[in-house]
């Protein structure tokens, strides 16, 4: 398929899964990628990918039939051109605050009419199977790409409601979401506050009819999410702060 994970949105047959890649190299995307996921996360944000890296991680990806997904390090209209140019099959925006904010990152990622992104880019149609012509990636870029903003401040989880319409996917930072409504998760305990603010996402996202994912540190926790109707959940890996396991078993859990 074009976009695999849209695809997999679209059938809605089952949650999809993905793994994260915080550190540079296309053999780690590689492993990633052939690690059972849907999707890999392309993490621009943390960890110390650069722009660069970002360019051999997402074609890496992308070959293996599995969807390359950027998070861009901050919500700046440059930085989506050039997540997407790179070929990426979604871009997430992390510590999103404002529908004005929400609003501004859909504009960066669509052409027009939609929206201001730039067409020039010989590189982003190599990285879709089948290849579009030039033509083809622009008709069909604006439908096809997933735009996702993170909810992770007390402002965005205040506006969800309004957010959750103008995206194809809501994504929750459990870490980010509870450090900033006062509730940070300690030795891996969430708060009831925390569990009910990704209760409202997650409702928030289904009512809107969009999809909701989620960051999740081990396999047991992406079960208990799966089973409450999460469409997009990381969980089978990890490779943060030098930890560079693949996890195969879903009872393993990896701890910062
Ligand atoms: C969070 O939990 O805050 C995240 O964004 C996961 O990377």
């Amino acid at each position: 398929a074009a976009n695999p994970l849209k695809q997999l949105f679209t059938q809605g047959s089952r949650p999809a899964m993905g793994v994260w890649q915080m550190l540079p190299g296309a053999n780690i995307s590689r492993i990633l990628a052939r690690s059972g996921a849907d999707w890999v996360m392309v993490d621009c944000e943390h960890g110390n990918i650069d722009d660069a890296a970002m360019h051999e991680a997402v074609p890496a990806i992308a070959a293996l039939g599995v969807s390359p997904i950027v998070r861009i390090p901050d919500l700046q209209p440059w930085m989506v051109k050039r997540a997407l140019d790179s070929g990426a099959h979604g871009i997430l925006a992390p510590l999103i605050r404002t529908v004005e904010d929400v609003k501004n990152l859909v504009t960066a990622a669509k052409f027009p009419p939609e929206g201001k992104r730039g067409f020039g880019s010989p590189i982003a149609m190599q990285n879709f199977n089948p290849m579009p012509t030039f033509t083809e990636y622009l008709q069909q870029a604006n439908e096809s790409l997933l735009t996702m903003v993170q909810i992770e401040t007390q402002e965005a989880l205040d506006s969800v409601e309004e957010i959750a319409p103008l995206v194809d996917v809501i994504f929750i930072g459990p870490f980010d979401l509870g450090n900033n409504i006062g509730h940070p998760i300690i030795e891996g305990k969430m708060d009831p506050e925390l569990d009910e603010a990704i209760e409202r996402i997650l409702k928030a996202a289904v009512s809107a009819g969009k999809k909701c994912g989620i960051f999740c540190t081990g396999g047991e926790q992406a079960r208990q999410y799966a089973d409450k109707g999460f469409h997009m959940i990381s969980a089978k890996k990890c490779v943060h702060q030098g930890c560079l396991k693949v996890y195969t078993d879903p009872e393993e859990v990896c701890r910062y």
